[in-house]
C-alpha cells in the first residue's frame, strides 16, 4: 500500500501523510458508527479544570477507548489488508495492534489535545518500531485542530508533565513553530512514530471533527520493553502467532473489512 517513498519519509522524519487512504464508502461506515456510539452517550469528556478532578462543562475534548468492544466495524479495522500491509512496510513483521481509540472535538468548543509522544506512554527502546495510524474522519485543517508533529527528533527522550486540563493525558514542552501541521481529506491518515511529538488544536469551526487512532507496534518490542501489558490490547496481525484475532475475539476477522463497511452501510452495524 505505501511506496517506497512513504516507507522513507515515515523513517527519516518520525511521520508520513496519507491523503487518500480510506474510500468514501468505507468512510461513510467509519462515520456511522461513530455517530451511533456518540448517539448512545459513549463519549467521556476528560477534559478538566485545572485540579485535573473537576469536568470543564464549557468545552471538550471527547475520547473513547477501546473501540473494538463497542464496534464491530472497529473491530476489523485493523486487518483490512491495506492497514495491515502499511504497518509492516513501516515497522516488519511481526507486527500486533495494540490499542484503538478515538478523540471527537466538538463545533467551537472543542479544546486541543497538548504536546506529547506516543512513547511517553509505551516506553520502548526503539521509537520507530511503534507507529500510531491517526485517521481524520473530518476533512482535518488548522482550524478545527488537525494533527501537528515535530518532524525528525523522534530519537530525543522528552520529559512530560501531567496535563493540568486533562484527567489523564501528559504533556510536554514543544517549540510551535517548528510544528507541521498535516492538513488531510476525510478519508486519510497519518503514520506517526512513537517518538514524534504531536499535539492537536482547537476547533474553531461550526462542524465537529473527529481522529481515530490505531496502535501498531513490531512484536519483538512486546514484554520485553515498556509497553505495560494491563493497558493493551494485543492483536497478533502478522507472523507465526497471527490467528486473525480468533483467540481474542473468538473469530478470524481475516477478509472481513469489506463485508463489514457493507454492513454498517445497509443499517446492519
Ligand atoms: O485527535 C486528537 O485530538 C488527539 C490525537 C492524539 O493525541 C493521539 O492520537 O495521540
Amino acid at each position: 500500500m505505501l511506496t517506497y517513498d512513504q516507507v522513507s519519509h515515515f523513517k527519516r522524519e518520525g511521520f508520513v501523510v496519507v491523503p487518500d487512504f480510506f474510500s468514501s464508502d468505507e468512510l461513510e461506515a467509519l462515520r456511522a458508527e461513530i455517530v451511533r456510539m456518540h448517539d448512545e452517550g459513549q463519549m467521556r469528556n476528560v477534559a478538566t479544570l485545572e485540579d485535573r478532578k473537576t469536568r470543564n462543562n464549557d468545552a471538550q475534548n471527547l475520547q473513547l477507548i477501546p473501540l473494538d468492544t463497542r464496534s464491530d466495524l472497529f473491530r476489523a479495522l485493523p486487518f483490512a489488508p491495506k492497514v495491515i500491509e502499511s504497518v509492516r512496510s513501516l515497522l516488519g513483521d511481526p507486527v500486533v495492534k495494540i490499542l484503538d481509540q478515538l478523540f471527537m472535538k466538538p463545533a467551537h468548543t472543542g479544546l486541543p489535545t497538548n504536546w506529547h509522544t506516543d512513547n511517553a506512554y509505551f516506553r520502548i527502546s526503539q521509537p520507530l518500531a511503534g507507529t500510531a495510524m491517526w485517521v481524520a474522519i473530518d476533512d482535518a485543517t488548522r482550524e478545527n485542530g488537525t494533527l501537528k508533529v515535530i518532524p525528525r527528533v523522534f530519537d530525543t527522550r522528552f520529559e512530560h508533565f501531567p496535563d493540568p486540563h486533562s484527567d489523564h493525558h501528559i504533556r510536554m514542552a514543544a517549540d510551535d513553530a517548528q510544528a507541521i501541521h498535516c492538513e488531510l481529506p476525510a478519508g486519510g491518515v497519518v503514520f506517526f512514530c512513537y517518538g514524534t511529538p504531536h499535539a492537536t488544536g482547537p476547533n474553531l469551526t461550526a462542524q465537529s471533527r473527529t481522529g481515530v487512532g490505531l496502535h501498531f507496534l513490531n512484536a519483538n518490542y512486546v514484554n520485553r520493553e515498556g509497553v505495560a501489558q494491563e493497558e493493551i490490547n494485543c492483536v497478533q496481525l502478522t507472523g507465526a502467532d497471527a490467528d486473525g484475532g480468533e483467540s481474542k475475539y473468538g473469530m478470524d476477522l481475516r477478509g472481513t473489512w469489506e463485508e463489514s463497511v457493507e454492513s454498517v452501510l445497509r443499517g446492519g452495524g
